[in-house]
């Protein structure tokens, strides 16, 4: 076999070998490990669109449309619809065709916290990680409907070994070992602004996670999809690490899916203000797509509407349904048709041609990513369903200010007041509707208003409401 050295120095990137002879045999294997993880055409393509003929998005007011949507609206307007929708979630979850994915590699730079974000503490009175509230989710769901839904988590080489033993340390939260997959995403290297990949160290490539969209082919070569193919599961429920409001198993959405033949379903929420910083569900050339934030014209995004409301209203919120095949079919590494990678200028420390470590001041590194949602286009019969912020999103993405840990708290308290008002329990609130008492519903005692309000009118002698109350299962 050709050593990697030789094929890094064809492609002009042979300094990544520049101190191999001078290390020990360790470091020459970790560093050679680390060049085989590389897909050299892929680096060489990705640096000629990106780095040395970047185009711009070509996104104009010509060719970008809002997509069209379901509006939240129609379930008062069409309950029959609705209703049917729901029993038709419930059934293909029953027949277990439904399985959940968590894409958790991120690094969470910006809320600051040490360690993978799924262990955040986030419940509002006990303190729950993340990963433990969709653990209950999930359980919920199966003790309901009579059924196994296994859970995927997409993790990465930076976090895998942490999230590991936090499940293992936490027995799997009540969940069959079995039925949980954890698995790295896969890595790129960052180049500098003439191409060149970028060391950290001289036996190590500056290598980072590829994006979330890197799933898709992660989610192959795990060999998740096979899985999902022996048991017969046909639908992905995908969500992200940060939000603890999402119905992880959404039997609606799930049945305006089915019924949609939809290859790939998302959900969106009216953007809360022109430069709330989410993807909008667009149309561009005829395709549905996400375009993110930074990509589409400012102006644009304050266009409004006769009626005051945002044209490009439609904000992402990161939750899809994949059918498996689609994922087969978009996983195929470096395939046609595969996703497209962004670039993104960033800081990376690395090593000069010195042999020197340095840690830029400003951007000096691009980095490369796959987003997830690019791969609505190859959709057939994509679908974008509306829900309620309230309802649903409260992510907890930075340290302080919006999407916050204060902000997701503030969020789930409203949401448990809110059921406890439908079960006829009134809660003092201050002006800006947060209630006075924080009282906590865990989801093994309700996950939704409906089972909530059931739950507690089956209480035989149902609790005093005091500050710090957690409701258990
Ligand atoms: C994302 C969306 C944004 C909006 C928002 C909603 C992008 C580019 N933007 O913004 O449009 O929908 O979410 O909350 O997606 N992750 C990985 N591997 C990676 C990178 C990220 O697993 O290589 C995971 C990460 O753990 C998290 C999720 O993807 O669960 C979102 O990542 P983010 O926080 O970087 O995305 P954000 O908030 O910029």
């Amino acid at each position: 076999m050709i050593h990697p050295r030789h094929l890094f120095e064809d492609r002009g990137q042979g300094h990544v070998f520049r101190y191999f002879d001078e290390l020990p045999p360790a470091q020459q294997d970790e560093l050679t490990r680390q060049a085989l993880t590389v897909d050299l055409d892929e680096i060489d393509h990705l640096v000629e669109i990106l780095v040395n003929n970047p185009a711009d998005s070509g996104i104009t007011s010509h060719n970008v449309e809002p997509a069209e949507y379901i509006s939240i609206s129609t379930r008062e307007q069409n309950p029959q619809q609705w209703q049917q929708a729901k029993a038709a979630g419930e059934q293909a979850i029953r027949d277990g065709r439904v399985a959940a994915f968590t894409v958790a590699g991120g690094q969470g730079t910006r809320l600051g916290f040490d360690g993978p974000k799924g262990t955040f503490p986030v419940s509002p009175v006990s303190g729950k990680p993340l990963f433990q509230i969709f653990a209950e989710k999930l359980a919920a769901t199966e003790k309901r409907h009579q059924c196994t839904i296994p859970w995927f988590i997409m993790t990465s080489e930076g976090n895998h070994d942490d999230t590991l033993s936090f499940f293992q340390e936490h027995a799997y939260f009540g969940l069959k070992k079995e039925n949980i997959h954890l698995f790295p995403q896969g890595t790129i290297p960052a180049v500098d602004s003439n191409g060149k990949i970028l060391l950290t160290d001289k036996h190590l490539i500056a290598l980072s996670p590829d994006g979330h969209g890197g799933s898709l082919r992660a989610l192959v070569r795990s060999g998740a999809t096979q899985i999902m193919k022996d048991k017969g599961i046909d639908i992905l429920s995908c969500f992200q690490v940060d939000n603890p409001l999402v119905k992880c198993i959404d039997p609606v959405f799930i049945g305006f899916h089915l019924n949609n033949e939809s290859q790939l379903s998302s959900k969106m929420v009216e953007k809360r203000s022109p430069d709330e910083k989410v993807g909008m569900f667009c149309k561009k050339d005829g395709s549905t797509c996400v375009i993110e934030y930074s990509d589409l014209p400012v102006e644009l995004q304050h266009e409004t509407e006769a009626n005051g409301d945002l044209r490009f209203r439609a904000g992402s919120i990161a939750i899809h349904l994949f059918n498996r095949e689609l994922i087969e079919q978009l996983g195929q590494a470096a395939s046609e048709g595969s996703l497209p990678f962004h670039a993104a200028r960033k800081k990376v420390p690395f090593l000069d041609t010195e042999g020197r470590f340095v840690e830029p001041e400003e951007a000096n590194a691009i980095k490369f990513e796959m987003f997830i949602f690019d791969a609505l286009p190859f959709a057939d019969r994509p679908l974008v369903l509306e829900t309620l912020r309230e309802v649903e999103f409260s992510p907890v993405k930075n340290a302080e200010g919006e999407d916050s840990p204060e902000t997701s708290r503030r969020d789930q308290l409203r949401k448990f007041a809110r059921w406890l008002a439908a079960a006829g329990v009134e809660m003092p609130v201050n002006s800006d509707g947060t209630p006075k008492m924080a009282v906590e519903i865990s989801p093994g005692f309700a996950d939704s208003k409906e089972t909530f309000v059931a739950a507690w009118k089956a209480l035989e002698t149902p609790p005093t409401l005091k500050d710090g109350l957690v409701l258990e299962a």
